[in-house]
């Protein structure tokens, strides 16, 4: 892996050089390993050890944009049949192994009955929750079932978790950074991940760059703001999330792109995705969101913060296509994850232009003159 962070500003000339707060790249590590926790590591990726469920993410070997490493999540999808009495309020399955899962909010749908809930509570073999919407809003012997993953919540270098170096991070008012990342939400026997046609919204949160004063969000799906979907394509967007300017989305507005008209992505492709922002509590903020160098979304004079401008942690798969959480089993890939305050970084790794017409095969080629620390063994020296 390659965790940087950096504190010192250098200055060669009059030139300020640029600042990676965080970047994670997968290259170093060992393919079909498991996200890294803390303890010797100086970031982590924090799931049920912060609230989040289903099987963590793990790092791949593969096509990427960058190098030969990327990192994935692999939700879950469970089906069968109520094994249990007549008239249940208590789904079972004889045949289930749900030992290591914590099923908190996921979706259930009786499909024989027509009714759904979200999980109250799980064990290995039943589940509990109060259905409704159906025929009956009971499970009877045979009804067939199928479980939907509610959300695999991550958190990068979580102020929670013991040791982490470096975080939180303090950002400066008016200042200029980026949040870049590569995507892909690949599905399985090509079964839609999100809703789409009209007034089916059905969204991911999504990145996000988060602290006590901040949150930020680069958002995945299909949200009523805007128009939606064509069928077998999703969209993005971004989102200010905090309390003096909660709740905020807009819709596309730029080259093109409009509420009514909003970018469509294919599944099974990768895509570079930017959020640029600018921290502001006196409606300075700045909030825009490129895709693959497009500029797609852009807002000004926002409230993009409360006055604390430090952020605490990067998160990663909250809730999955609200509000009836019934994304279907599917792998989500991502590669080149980077806080910068420097656009040439973004550009010098790709996350400016399309990675599908031009891969990036060197993935070492943060701009010049930072100084890092935290480079997980076995990296190439940044330049
Ligand atoms: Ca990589
Ligand atoms: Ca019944
Ligand atoms: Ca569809």
């Amino acid at each position: 892996m390659r965790y940087i962070f950096v504190f010192i500003f250098l200055l060669f000339s009059a030139d300020a050089l640029a600042t990676q707060y965080f970047y994670f790249d997968a290259e170093d590590e060992v393919s079909g390993s498991t996200l890294p926790l803390a303890g010797g590591e100086p970031a982590n990726f924090c799931q049920t050890e912060c609230g989040g469920s289903g099987d963590k993410g793990t790092v791949q070997a593969g096509e990427t944009p960058n190098g030969s490493n990327y990192f994935q999540w692999l939700t879950e999808e469970f089906t069968g049949t109520h094994t249990g009495s007549n008239n249940a309020a208590v789904m079972t399955d004889s045949a289930a192994d749900w030992g290591s899962q914590t099923m908190s909010n996921w979706t259930i749908m009786n499909l024989t009955d027509g009714s759904s809930c979200g999980a109250s509570s799980n064990d290995t073999t039943t589940v509990t929750c109060t259905l409704s919407g159906g025929t009956e809003n009971d499970w009877d012997t045979g009804d067939s079932y199928v479980i939907y993953q509610h959300s695999h919540y991550t958190e990068i270098a979580s102020d929670t978790m013991p040791t982490e170096t470096g975080w939180p991070i303090t950002l400066i008012e008016d200042t200029t950074y980026y949040l870049g990342f590569f995507f892909n939400y690949q599905r399985i026997d090509s079964v839609d991940i999100w809703h789409d046609g009209s007034s089916t919204q059905s969204g991911d949160k999504g990145v996000e760059v988060d602290g006590s004063g901040v949150r930020l969000l680069f958002s995945f799906g299909q949200w009523d703001h805007m128009s939606g979907n064509t069928d077998h394509k999703y969209t993005v967007w971004p989102g200010v999330l905090i309390t003096s300017n909660e709740g905020v989305t807009w819709g596309h507005n730029s080259s093109g792109y409009t509420t009514s008209n909003p970018i469509q992505l294919d599944y099974e492709t990768w895509y570079a995705g930017v959020l640029e922002f600018t921290l502001s509590d006196a409606g300075a903020g700045v909030l825009k969101l490129y895709v693959n160098g497009t500029l797609v979304e852009s807002h000004t004079n926002l409230n993009t913060s409360t006055g604390d401008f430090s952020i605490s942690r990067l998160t990663m798969g909250g809730t999955m296509a609200q509000s009836a959480y019934d994304a279907p089993k599917h792998y989500r890939k991502f590669d080149s994850l980077i806080l910068t305050d420097s656009l040439t970084d973004l550009q010098n790794l790709g996350l400016m232009s399309n990675p599908e017409i031009s891969p990036v095969m060197n993935f070492n080629i943060l701009s010049t003159g930072t100084t890092t620390i935290g480079v997980g063994t076995g990296s190439t020296t940044i330049q």
